[in-house]
């Protein structure tokens, strides 16, 4: 039997009751660091995605009314921009019908200009520089909150929750370290809160006995950092050595199961505060707990923090393909930007006219005894 191979997705012949019939493979495409310091979170991203196209196809999906099979298709951009851009490129020569990612802003940012230029709808679970979903391009959309409502609330929670009295805050210089710590800094002195310095490392930085013993003479009862776990961590470390027993607050990057290990015995409980960029209340949370179980038992590893995001992004994806009967970017896309009250596991999904999730949640965590706790849902 012949079928006609549409541009996005080829066929392959499956076996039914003795009977050879082409079955169409769609084929999705998902980036993030799987090399680097961040590996662990891209790993969790792409796990995330492996088990939603394994479900996906476990259960059978119609497109058209057509079985299809969803295929992954999983590059690592390392957490930098030009793998990321090369990443991209690839996935778009690769006539993929969609992607999930990238994890980082840094990446998302730049290759969302070549999705957009191919048409290729891309959805990130994770990037929260608000620039991404800025640029007027049709094919962007992220499932979580950015980070002005991310260092907003932040900053607020540190002034009027933890009191803080002088606040110090270090970035990375990455788009998303640099963009969460201003808007972090913008809420502290609308609060009313008294910033005592800025100090400045890298993504890639392990030593920051410098930048500490400028900020310990400073005296802060708060230090913000905007970065991810990985830096997060020997900082925690290397605060505890120097004797600055401030509070350390963060966004979604450091939010992660990983911190706990990364800051070893250096983090007391109730120290570190951050905020992971969604969330779920009440009847929605058995979905949450759900996804995490089920992920556990795949993987048995725990879920860092993105994982139920991607797994909420590819099915949402899927779910306006299956409603314009078709996985072709141009005929889905449409779809895809009208989704409203879908159900996922991280709660309701609706995009705005940027792509945006609409009424986003943010979920406030300390750690205690080395484990992610939460203090609080906040809209
Ligand atoms: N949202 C934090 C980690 C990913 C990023 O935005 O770079």
């Amino acid at each position: 039997m012949q079928m006609k191979i549409k541009s996005t997705s080829v066929a392959v012949l499956a076996l039914v009751s003795g009977f050879a019939f082409a079955q169409e493979v769609v084929k999705i495409g998902h980036v993030a660091p799987i090399s680097g310091a961040i590996a662990h979170l891209g790993k969790d991203n792409e796990n995330a995605a492996r088990m939603a196209i394994e479900e996906l196809n476990a259960k059978g999906v119609k497109i058209g009314g057509k079985a299809v099979k969803f295929e992954l298709v999983a590059e690592d951009d390392a957490a930098d921009p030009k793998q990321g851009t090369a990443a991209a490129q690839k996935l778009v020569d690769s006539k993929v019908s969609g992607v999930i990612g990238h994890l980082n802003s840094g990446t998302s940012i730049p290759a969302s200009k070549i999705y957009s230029d191919a048409g290729i709808p891309q959805i990130s679970p994770s990037a929260t520089n608000p620039k991404f979903t800025r640029s007027g391009y049709k094919t962007t959309f992220r499932v979580v909150a950015d980070d002005v409502h991310l260092g907003g609330t932040l900053g607020r929670y540190a002034v009027n929750e933890v009191k803080g009295k002088s606040i110090a805050v270090i970035d990375d210089r990455t788009a998303y370290g640099q963009g969460v710590a201003e808007e972090f800094e913008k809420a502290v002195k609308a609060a009313g809160g008294k910033l005592v310095g800025h100090e400045f490392t890298t993504d890639k930085a392990s030593d920051f006995m410098s930048i500490l013993t400028t900020i310990k003479a400073k005296k802060p009862d708060v230090v913000f950092f905007g970065g991810m776990d990985a830096v997060a961590g020997p900082m925690i470390r290397q605060m505890k050595s120097l004797g600055i027993n401030a509070k350390f607050m963060g966004g979604d990057g450091i939010c992660s199961s990983e911190l706990a290990k990364l800051a070893g015995d250096a983090m007391a409980d109730g120290q570190v505060i951050c905020a992971e960029a969604g969330g779920v209340e009440g009847q929605q949370k058995k979905g949450m707990e759900e996804f995490y179980a089920r992920y556990k038992t795949r993987f048995n590893v725990d879920v860092q923090v993105y994982a139920p995001y991607v797994f909420d992004a590819l099915n949402v994806m899927v779910d306006a393909m299956v409603r314009a009967k078709s996985s072709e970017p141009a005929k889905y896309l449409p779809e895809l930007a009208k989704t409203a009250g879908y159900k996922g596991v991280t709660g309701t999904i609706t995009f705005d006219a940027k792509g945006d999730i609409k009424n986003g949640a943010l979920t406030l965590y300390t750690y205690k005894a080395g484990k992610r706790d939460q203090i609080a849902v906040v809209r």
